[in-house]
């Protein structure tokens, strides 16, 4: 079968690609730990303040023991509670986080944190590691209305 040279590279570089699209998710999974956000229960948007933990939001000793410390933040339109962590350098970070009114997005720069933050669920990112000293933003990914682009915090690892 005779196969036109044009269609063949263009077969090559199709191949190419996929392989190389497959190689890169393995690299992100095994190499940099990405992994999809696992459920951790639900909670009423209405009472998430008076509810542990988010009753006291910020950074506290881990109730898992494969974690350092447990972040609890709290969204809503156009903030997050704290808006100003401060982590040790090295530690190994569960975050956990919901939402007081309408969806958000969390992701915290250069971290593999990057969730969605939704009312009535308790968003879980496990593994969150500051290697390197300094700040951290945490960004809203989610549009959630005119004040979007402002709803940012930070964390600082020190
Ligand atoms: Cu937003």
């Amino acid at each position: 079968m005779e196969i036109d040279r044009y269609e063949r590279w263009f077969m090559i570089a199709t191949f190419t690609f996929i392989i190389g699209a497959a190689l890169a998710l393995m690299i992100s999974v095994v190499g940099h730990h990405a992994s999809l956000a696992e459920s951790a229960g639900t909670i009423n948007p209405e009472d998430v303040r008076t509810t542990a933990p988010f009753d006291a939001p910020g950074l506290h000793p881990s109730t898992d023991p494969d974690h350092d410390y447990d972040l609890v933040i709290i969204a809503q339109t156009w903030s997050w509670t704290p808006e100003e962590m401060v982590v040790p350098v090295g530690a190994n970070v569960r975050i956990l986080a919901t939402s007081v009114d309408v969806v958000h997005g969390l992701k915290l720069k250069d971290t593999n944190a990057n969730v969605m933050v939704i009312p009535g669920q308790i968003s879980e990112v496990r593994d969150v590691h500051f290697d390197e000293a300094g700040t951290y933003w945490l960004f809203c990914h989610e549009y959630c209305g005119i004040q979007h682009h402002n709803m940012a915090a930070r964390v600082i690892a020190e």
